[in-house]
């Protein structure tokens, strides 16, 4: 295979689609040479069917708003590849979603899925409503009627969507709702991220945030350094960013900025507590506006407009949010002021400039598919819960979750150790995942 070769032709046949090119770039250029030693991947075509999703639904959400106005959004779920099991990933309701977007993610879920361990295909969805500005009671709405939708495509053991970017316990309680009043079915592990109290996993809100710390600690470990003691900087205050912030803290290190599409706060002594807790409040309230945190804490948050957290000097540099936040220039400019290391905890959050600049400069980075992972692999343990009919308590999840990260590490470490003994976490992500899904496709036949 020659990656350029099957770039241009992608590039031909979906143009326009800038996210998604993007993505298969990445994996398909550095899982080039590996590829290249199997010569029964190249006959079965494996890369030429794995850059284009099994199936695609697109639909149309009509809804009424609090003023009685009729809406309409559009829906879609991507059913990417489930060559080593159900399509699972999440949902995103944002304004800016599209087809590249959604596919972008897809491909991501694959191979992100083919390394939590768990046998989960990959899949994504959602849609280009925005939840900024609504009630609770348009938010139900919405939700209920793409789940009208939806409902006849997905299943526990065929398609398990669950939360992203706008989608969290909230909207996964009210699609839930309307799958049960829909398809009459009660089985739990059709969606996860669902509450504690109706099946879902204790510590999956936490998960994507608290593995993402486990991956840094290895990251910081295996190149004889520590976590205790730095200063971090995360972009966002969502679910992730939340779930960092936790975590970050504490394991000793010190969280220095959140931001918002509105700006940066900086926090010079550290986020505390209440200021964790309340970001929960500022995700609620559907504002999207970092600032409220600066004016619910004066003295600690100083609040910048237009800036980003990669303005912050940190150690450590965790993109929390959306996908391409973190470019070339911020990448020089985190450099400059010292930072030492980058995880992408958002899916695809650095350019491809970024992540080159970082490795030039031997700045330690790793990509979100190995660093996030540990949200769907809680989504994947919610589902084996709910398929025994059982729960498991917060540590027996931890230590799941825990063991999940290292051995993620493990595989970025087996695939992408170089020469000099460094780690090429990119790499290393993308070929071991690449090899799982590539592997499972090739003995399932020409399907
Ligand atoms: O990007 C992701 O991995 C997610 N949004 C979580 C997906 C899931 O199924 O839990």
């Amino acid at each position: 295979m020659k990656a350029n070769e099957i770039m241009a032709a992608l590039e031909a046949k979906h143009p326009g689609e800038a996210e998604f090119l993007q993505a298969a770039r990445e994996v398909l250029e550095t899982v080039e040479e590996e590829y290249n030693k199997h010569p029964e991947f190249e006959k079965a075509k494996i890369v030429e069917r794995m850059v284009e999703p099994d199936r695609i639904f697109t639909f149309r959400v009509t809804w009424v708003d609090d003023k009685g106005e009729i809406q309409t959004n559009l829906g879609y779920r991507v059913q990417f590849n489930s060559a080593i099991g159900p399509y699972k990933g999440g949902l995103r309701f944002h304004k800016a979603v599209n087809l590249s977007m959604l596919k972008f993610l897809g491909f991501e879920q694959t191979f992100k899925n083919a390394l939590t361990t768990l046998p989960m295909g990959g899949g994504k969805g959602g849609s280009d409503f925005d939840p900024v500005g609504k009630s609770n009671e348009e938010i139900m709405r919405f939700c209920q009627a793409f789940m009208l939708e939806l409902w006849r495509n997905i299943g526990p053991d065929t398609d398990v969507p669950a939360g992203d970017v706008g989608v969290g316990g909230r909207e996964i309680g009210f699609l839930y709702g309307m799958y049960k009043k829909l398809a009459r079915e009660y089985n739990t592990g059709v969606l996860t991220g669902k509450g504690e109290t109706w099946g879902g996993s204790i510590l999956r809100p936490e998960a994507t945030g608290f593995g993402a710390l486990y991956f840094v600690n290895h990251v910081l470990e295996t190149a004889g350094q520590k976590l205790a003691g730095k200063t971090v900087a995360l972009s966002g205050f969502g679910n992730v960013a939340w779930g960092a912030a936790i975590k970050a803290t504490e394991l000793g290190a010190k969280v220095v900025a959140i931001s918002g599409p509105d700006g940066v706060c900086e926090i010079k002594d550290g986020i505390t507590k209440e200021m964790i807790d309340y970001m929960l409040v500022m995700r609620a309230s559907n504002r999207n506006k970092v600032q409220d945190m600066a004016d619910k804490f004066p003295a600690a948050a100083k609040f910048t407009a237009g800036k980003k957290a990669w303005s912050i000097k940190c150690d450590i540099a965790l993109p929390c949010a959306f996908q391409n936040e973190l470019n070339e220039n911020d990448a020089k400019e985190l450099i400059a002021n010292g930072t030492m290391c980058c995880c992408e905890v958002s899916n695809m959050g650095c350019t491809a400039e970024a992540i080159h600049t970082f490795q030039k400069a031997g700045i330690l980075f790793a990509p979100g598919k190995a660093v996030n992972a540990g949200g769907v692999a809680t989504s994947g343990l919610e589902m084996t819960q709910n398929a025994a009919h059982l729960a498991w308590s917060g540590e027996e999840v931890d230590a799941k979750l825990k063991w999940i990260m290292s051995s993620i590490h493990e595989q970025c470490v087996r695939y992408g150790k170089k020469a000099d003994g460094t780690i090429d976490y990119v790499k290393g992500a993308n070929v071991a995942g690449f090899m799982k899904v590539a592997t499972a496709m090739l003995e399932q036949g020409t399907i």
